[in-house]
């Protein structure tokens, strides 16, 4: 797969898009089209619409149109506030997220269904929680109200701060950004951005970072450590991905959004005897379920569920004419799905309360009756299999991966050089050695959605090959880990695109060069692993040579994560300009100034090859500074 300038580097997206084509399909692509040229203001973030005295916009391209809004709002606080606003979005959409984890561990009334105790009584240690004399239920539910006690509480910060190095703890107080509550830092984000508050761009844009922070230093990492408790910690496990894993002659289920609370309990529903039983009676072999997006790699991480594809393959999905149900919770969602399985047999399954889209099913969620309800989605889509129309048509593209790299994972991956050199196990110290050395130079995340901006998954892949050449290790999450696996990135053979370091690195851990590390609320796990070595070094995280890339990001989400991993000291490379060109200031500050405040910046760079230049020069001059 090269940057062949295309609409996607993905064969089975190819194949998928010439049949909607033929079929007078509309998908995104045709959509994203139609859309141009798009809006010059809102592309810039010079539109504000936040009274009713608006709509305002700044005119940039002559000094004869309006330079400030109704109320006097220059463009500065105009960019700033929307920025903002997107930042709390995307914070808030992964803190829900966490919330309904925490609230599904809380009810939990069966020790049988919490599959890491070893991990609640280390959360629960953490937190200062007694655990003597408690069974492990009771234990779940203080870890749980702990845990929910983060969204609300009066006083004090985010418990998950103090995972960080004491400089940067140190720092966050300085310079004010130590969030407190979840939801307190959200809401004043809105509230700062109302008409008439605050209108200081920099002062703006700390306010973003404390709601941005409770992202990934809270909810997400809620997300993250409840879901390990509840559903098990992801270890190493072969995995197969893209639209090939769809079966024929099975009822397929496509299972897409966020939350793992419902993709598990239609894991465990697929596999009842009674229903494949019934599968069987409607002629099909089978059931078949499939992951898409976030959902897909959290099942994937966790029961080696094959990836269906990522963001801009879930209407193609449907287009196999081979899907009798897409069951779907929350966010990244395409309401055009519901247009799309007008065409086939397809049933569109709503789930959430939080995300109901006309012309789909609904059949609510409940978490305390969640293997009676998965039975019965799991059962809607038994009894659609013969309902199918046409031609069922799924290419036979499909790869094959090792996946499920947890931090608890990489550790015990390490443990394995560490004790043929009877070291103490359970650290860090054997990637610290191949960094120092230089036999690695570096790592760097490759994280975020599709956006047809940019060539369908071309950038993730280019970018990766460009690193791995370099003797870059890339770890991966959300949809850019399905790019990655789709590729042929985490197997045994992509050693072959690795320098020689590298590919010594992964033969002797036996690991892919790309590790797959989560869904995008397990960015998480990346801050916890950056802290850790950096701990261990007695540093920062900013002191490390390491970086972050969203090479085709498009979510509210993926701007929360690009602004707390600036916060927390990294470099972050954007593949796709965010709305805030329109003020030079609130860019200059993102791109340049921040960098002297926290250590960590973004950079804008749409060429995936350039990118992987910028990156490595990155990396190289935080090594001269290691004096390594
Ligand atoms: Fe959504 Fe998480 Fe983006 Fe993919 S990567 S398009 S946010 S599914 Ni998070
Ligand atoms: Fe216009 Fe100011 Fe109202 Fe925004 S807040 S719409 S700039 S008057």
């Amino acid at each position: 797969m090269e940057n062949c300038g295309c609409i996607t580097c993905d064969a089975a997206t190819k194949e998928l898009y010439e049949k909607a084509k033929n079929e007078g399909i509309e998908t995104v692509w045709d959509r994203a089209r139609a859309m141009q040229p798009q809006c010059g203001f809102g592309e810039m973030g010079l539109c504000c619409t936040n009274c009713g005295m608006g709509p305002c916009r700044i005119v940039k391209v002559s000094k004869d149109g309006p330079q400030a809004g109704i109320c006097g709002a220059t463009e500065d606080t105009i960019v700033a506030r929307n920025f903002a606003r997107s930042v709390a979005a995307g914070a808030a959409a992964h803190s829900d997220h966490g919330r309904d984890i925490a609230l599904a561990l809380y009810h939990v009334d069966d020790k049988a269904r919490i599959k890491d105790e070893e991990k609640l009584f280390k959360l629960a240690d953490e937190w200062g929680i007694t655990v003597e004399g408690k069974d492990t239920v009771q234990v779940a539910k203080e870890v749980a109200e702990k845990a929910l006690g983060e969204f609300g509480k009066v006083f004090g910060n985010l418990l998950f701060l103090k995972r960080a190095p004491e400089k940067r703890i140190k720092l966050w107080e300085e310079t004010g950004v130590a969030s407190e509550a979840i939801d307190k830092e959200i809401v004043r984000v809105l509230h700062s951005t109302h008409m008439g508050c605050d209108a200081d761009y920099r002062n703006i844009i700390r306010q973003a970072i404390r709601a941005a922070m409770t992202d990934g230093w809270g909810g997400s990492m809620i997300g993250t450590e409840l879901s390990d408790i509840l559903f098990g910690t992801p270890m190493p496990k072969k995995v197969e991905a893209n639209l090939g894993v769809l079966k024929k002659e099975y009822v397929n289920i496509v299972v897409h959004g966020h939350e793992p609370t419902l993709s598990e309990a239609i894991v465990v529903a697929a596999r009842d005897p009674e229903l494949v039983e019934l599968a069987k009676k409607q002629g099909a072999e089978g059931i078949n379920v499939a992951g898409m997006c976030c959902t897909g790699n959290e099942i994937a991480m966790r029961h080696g569920i094959p990836m269906a594809g990522n963001f801009f393959q879930q209407e193609l999905a449907i287009m196999t004419g081979a899907v009798e149900a897409m069951i779907v919770d929350v966010q990244c969602i395409m309401p055009s799905l519901a247009t799309i399985t007008k065409c086939y047999h397809t049933k569109l399954i709503t789930t959430s309360p939080k995300a109901k889209i006309p012309g789909a099913t609904h059949i609510e969620f409940d978490e305390q009756k969640s293997f009676e309800i998965a039975k019965r989605i799991v059962k809607e889509a038994v009894m659609n299999f013969k309902n199918r129309k046409g031609e069922v048509h799924i290419p036979d593209e499909k790869s094959e991966g090792r996946i499920g790299y947890s931090l608890e994972a990489i550790i015990k991956t390490l443990d394995r050089v560490t004790n043929t050199h009877a070291h103490p196990s359970g650290t860090v110290k054997p990637l610290v050695d191949a960094i120092k050395s230089g036999v690695l130079r570096g790592a760097v995340a490759i994280v975020g959605c599709n956006n047809h901006k940019q060539p369908h998954d071309s950038c993730h892949v280019t970018l990766a090959k460009e690193l791995l050449k370099r003797d870059i290790l890339v770890v991966t999450t959300g949809c850019g880990a399905h790019a990655c696996v789709k590729a042929g990135l985490m197997s045994d053979d992509a050693r072959k695109y690795c320098g020689k370091g590298l590919a010594t690195v992964c033969e002797l851990l036996d690991i892919p060069p790309v590790l797959h590390m989560g869904s995008c609320v397990d960015i998480s796990r990346i801050l916890v692993l950056l802290s850790e070595v950096a701990k261990y070094i007695g540093g920062d995280i900013s002191d490390l040579p390491v970086a972050a890339a969203a090479p085709e990001w498009m979510s509210e989400k993926a701007q929360a994560i690009g602004l707390y991993a600036v916060a927390s000291g990294v470099y972050v490379l954007l593949g796709v300009a965010p709305a805030v060109t329109g003020s030079e200031n609130v860019a200059t500050y993102l791109t340049k100034d921040i960098e002297s405040v926290f250590g960590g910046r973004f950079e804008i760079e749409s060429d995936p090859v350039k990118a992987a230049e910028k990156i490595a020069a990155h990396i190289e001059n935080k090594r001269k500074r290691l004096g390594i």
